[in-house]
C-alpha cells in the first residue's frame, strides 16, 4: 500500500513541476457513459485512442478502462499503451487523477484532491462520482507514489504552474460556491501553496464561455515556460469570449510571476464559435442525475487544451478554417517540439479536450513502497 502522507507536500518540500518539464509517462482513462458520449461513445473512444497513439510517440501511456470495456479499450489503442482495468465514472484524468510533485532529490509523490463533479449537487455535471474520486489514489498505488489527501475539492485542470513556484487559476472555479463554500480566497491560496508548492498564485476572472466546468484555467490559458503564458483569443468584440480575454490579458499584463518577472502573453485565436448539432445531441441517451445536453449550445472550443510530452504538443483540431494557425503558434511557442494535431471535436462535445483528458507523470524516482522513504 501506498503512504498516505501527513503533512502538505511544502512542507515536506515537494512542488508540481510544470508540464514542459521532463515525464516518465501520461495517463488517460477510457470513455464509456452514453449520456455524455454519443453513439455508445465509440466516436470518442476512437479520438481518444488517437490521442493516447500520439502521446505515445513522445512517452509511455496508461489508460485506465473498466473491466466491461477492457477488450473493446484494448483492441482500439496502441499496442504499446499499457491497459488498465480501473473503475470511473467518466473519462477526465486531468481533473480526477493525482496531481504530481516533486522535490529536489526527484523524488514523486502525489496530490489527490477531492472530486465533486465540478459542482457536487449544485450545478455538478453528474451524480454519483466516488469512482471518480478513487482514481487519484488508484493510480498512485500503481506508480507507488506517496498520497496527500488534500483538505478542498479541486480538479487538476484549474490548476496551471510555471514549475518555478507561480501557479495559475480562474476565480470562476476555484471561487464557486459549488466547489468549497466554507472557504475564503485567502484559505484557498493558502492550500495552494501548500499542496502545490508554490509561493504566488496569479488569479485570472472567467474561464472560457460557456465552459462547463465552471472556467477552467487548462482551457483559458497555460505557461508555454517560465514568464510566458498562451492565452485564448478572440477579435470578434461582439463575442462574450471577448471581454473575457480581455480580462485576462489585463490581468496577465499587471501580474508578475514568483521571481518577479513580468509575463509574456501570447494570444491564441481560438475557434468558431463552435456549436453542438442536433444529431450529435440525439446520440446520447440521457439519464437522471447527468446535466443534459442541448443542441445548438456553444461549446468551449479552445486551443490552449494542449498537452505538452516529452519533445511533442498533441493539440486538438478543432476547426479546418483555424487549425493550421493554431498549430503555427505552436510550432512558434516550443521549438524544440513537434507539434501533432488529433480531431478532437468528439472529446469537445465531452465538455473538455486533449489537456482534459491527460494527466502526466514526472520523470523521477517513487517513493511509495512502505519500507521506502
Ligand atoms: O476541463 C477539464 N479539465 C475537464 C472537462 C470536464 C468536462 C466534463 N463533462
Amino acid at each position: 500500500m501506498t503512504r498516505t502522507l501527513a503533512r502538505t507536500p511544502a512542507a515536506d518540500g515537494f512542488h508540481m513541476p510544470a508540464e514542459f518539464a521532463p515525464h516518465a509517462g501520461c495517463w488517460m482513462l477510457w470513455p464509456e457513459r452514453p449520456d455524455n458520449w454519443r453513439d455508445a461513445a465509440r466516436p470518442a473512444q476512437l479520438a481518444f485512442a488517437a490521442v493516447a497513439a500520439a502521446i505515445a510517440r513522445f512517452e509511455p501511456v496508461s489508460v485506465g478502462v473498466s473491466g466491461t470495456q477492457f477488450t473493446a479499450a484494448r483492441a482500439l489503442l496502441d499496442p504499446s499503451v499499457r491497459v488498465i482495468e480501473m473503475a470511473h465514472d467518466d473519462s477526465w484524468m486531468r481533473d480526477i487523477g493525482p496531481t504530481f510533485v516533486v522535490n529536489r532529490r526527484g523524488l514523486v509523490r502525489g496530490v489527490d484532491w477531492r472530486f465533486n463533479a465540478w459542482g457536487g449537487l449544485s450545478g455538478g455535471l453528474y451524480f454519483p462520482w466516488d469512482q471518480d474520486d478513487l482514481v487519484a489514489r488508484k493510480v498512485l498505488e500503481i506508480e507507488r507514489c506517496g498520497r496527500y489527501r488534500a483538505p478542498m475539492i479541486n480538479e487538476g485542470g484549474a490548476i496551471h504552474v510555471d514549475g518555478q513556484g507561480t501557479a495559475l487559476v480562474t476565480e470562476e472555479t476555484l471561487l464557486n460556491a459549488n466547489r468549497n463554500p466554507a472557504l475564503t480566497r485567502a484559505r484557498i491560496e493558502q492550500y495552494l501553496r501548500d499542496y502545490l508548492g508554490v509561493s504566488q498564485v496569479i488569479w485570472l476572472g472567467k474561464g472560457v464561455f460557456n465552459d462547463e466546468t465552471d472556467g477552467h484555467i487548462d482551457n483559458l490559458a497555460c505557461f508555454t515556460r517560465p514568464g510566458e503564458v498562451c492565452l485564448t483569443w478572440t477579435d470578434r468584440r461582439r463575442d462574450p469570449q471577448h471581454a473575457i480575454s480581455m480580462d485576462a490579458w489585463e490581468r496577465l499584463h499587471d501580474a508578475r510571476d514568483a521571481r518577479g518577472r513580468r509575463l509574456k502573453v501570447t494570444r491564441m485565436a481560438m475557434p468558431g464559435p463552435l456549436r453542438s448539432t442536433a444529431r450529435e445531441v440525439a446520440g446520447l441517451t440521457p439519464r437522471e442525475g447527468t446535466k443534459p445536453r442541448v443542441s445548438g449550445e456553444r461549446l468551449a472550443g479552445s486551443y490552449v487544451n494542449f498537452y505538452i510530452a516529452n519533445g511533442g504538443i498533441v493539440m486538438p483540431l478543432l476547426d479546418a478554417r483555424t487549425d493550421l494557425v493554431a498549430a503555427r503558434t505552436l510550432k512558434r511557442l516550443f521549438p524544440g517540439r513537434r507539434v501533432v494535431g488529433v480531431p478532437a471535436r468528439e472529446i469537445l462535445l465531452g465538455g473538455g479536450d486533449i489537456h482534459c483528458i491527460t494527466q502526466q507523470v514526472p520523470r523521477g524516482t517513487r517513493t511509495g513502497s512502505p519500507s521506502a522513504r
